[in-house]
């Protein structure tokens, strides 16, 4: 049996605020419903961000109903997990995967289906104040998992070995016994063995961030076709997407520079980084002919200025996220407050206070509740945020 495996859509996702990017998008996705009704496949397996925003707008739902529909007429199944950009982290949430009747949602009070002999399991993506749960959740799909032949496990979540900066979960706390873990959350394409089995991010299905162009460049963007009959890396399909709008990273150092870029151009309509490298008193005349010469043969140029004796300067900042800066400031503190504290910051810079109300009110709650610490409170607890998974 065939599936596809697929993730971080991201859908109503608008770059730079541009119709085309939001379409570009959509025509990704397009493109990977069309080849997987195309190969035959049995089922897709999607693993999280499916939409870019908790609330995505109503065009965003249409264009899933109708590839859902597209799908569903092909007799292919769709199963999904919810990403990070899915759900909102309230009690009580519902992730919009909930409004399609035929999808197949995994959450953690319904994380698996079974279709033929293959046993699909799934959970939504779980922040690293949460991973107590997860783990608990994944060691009752692992044993729930040895009654079936062949075992695929749907997670959205980044692992420490793929993923330095940012991870909630090492390698060692995954099951072994599944056959294929299909990850999303990393936008990098990434085959990999662990256990009995292979573990694969396909990665974004566009450059949703300009820090994905490097990756674009040396893979592509796509998905993955398994067969649930020889599950083995060698086996597992890599499916490019074509429609991808092109991206270029381009250096200027002279006026010159530029009509040999233009020759260069043909009609996909890029997205130029460019970065002029010249004195600051140049600059405004180079702007001004980038413009005028590629304007018409791009759809969006983003022009950054590198002038000499700044770019030492950029070189000798160390870089450090902000979120490095709580955790060495909070040094003296638990890992769970260090947490608690980057969860609130990432949450309150999108906005979201009730749901940094919500997080700061469970953590007092549990770490509290009788006078014990949290890490002596059922797992269990946790769940409170996951209600509107039902
Ligand atoms: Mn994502």
């Amino acid at each position: 049996m065939l599936f596809a495996h697929l993730a971080d859509t991201h859908l109503g996702y608008r770059q730079y605020n541009l119709d085309e990017r939001e379409e570009d998008f959509y025509a990704a996705f397009d493109e990977a419903v069309d080849k997987i009704i195309r190969e035959g496949c049995e089922f897709v397996l999607h693993s999280g961000d499916l939409f870019d925003e908790p609330r995505p707008h109503v065009k965003a739902l249409v264009r899933v109903r109708e590839a859902i529909e597209r799908l569903t007429d092909a007799g292919i199944k769709f199963y999904c997990i919810a990403g990070n950009h899915d759900m909102l982290m309230r009690r009580g949430a519902v992730p919009p995967q909930k409004l399609y009747r035929e999808v197949e949602f995994l959450t953690p009070v319904k994380p698996f289906r079974v279709q033929g002999d293959v046993f699909i399991a799934g959970l939504p993506y779980f922040s690293k104040i949460h991973r107590k749960v997860l783990l608990e959740k994944l060691s009752q799909l692992e044993r729930k998992a040895e009654d079936f032949e062949t075992r695929v496990l749907a997670l959205h979540q980044g692992i420490k070995k793929y993923f330095d900066l940012e991870y909630e979960v090492d390698l060692a706390d995954l099951p072994k016994n599944f056959h294929y873990y299909a990850l999303g959350h990393l936008h990098k394409k990434i085959i990999d063995t662990f256990g009995e089995g292979v573990l694969a991010y396909p990665g974004s299905t566009e450059i949703w961030r300009s820090d994905e162009i490097r990756e674009y460049e040396r893979n592509g963007k796509g998905f993955y076709i398994v067969d649930t009959e020889e599950i083995v890396s060698e086996s597992i399909r890599w499916v490019p997407l074509e429609r991808v709008r092109p991206f270029r990273r381009i250096e200027i150092e002279r006026v010159e520079d530029i009509s040999a870029v233009a020759k260069t151009l043909g009609d996909g309509k890029p997205v130029l980084r460019i970065e002029v490298r010249c004195p600051s008193h140049e600059f405004q005349r180079i702007y001004n002919r980038i413009i005028a010469e590629l304007g018409d043969k791009a759809l969006y140029i983003d022009v950054k200025k590198r002038s000499p004796g700044e770019e030492v300067k950029t070189r000798e900042v160390r870089r450090i996220s902000v979120e490095q800066l709580i955790r060495e400031s909070m040094r003296e503190h638990s890992s769970r407050e260090q947490e608690l504290a980057v969860e609130l910051f990432r949450l309150l810079a999108k906005g979201e206070v009730e749901a940094a109300l919500q997080i700061a009110r469970e953590f007092f709650e549990h770490s509290y509740e009788g006078g014990h610490l949290a890490s002596d409170q059922p797992a269990s607890k946790g769940q409170l945020s996951l209600e509107g998974f039902k």
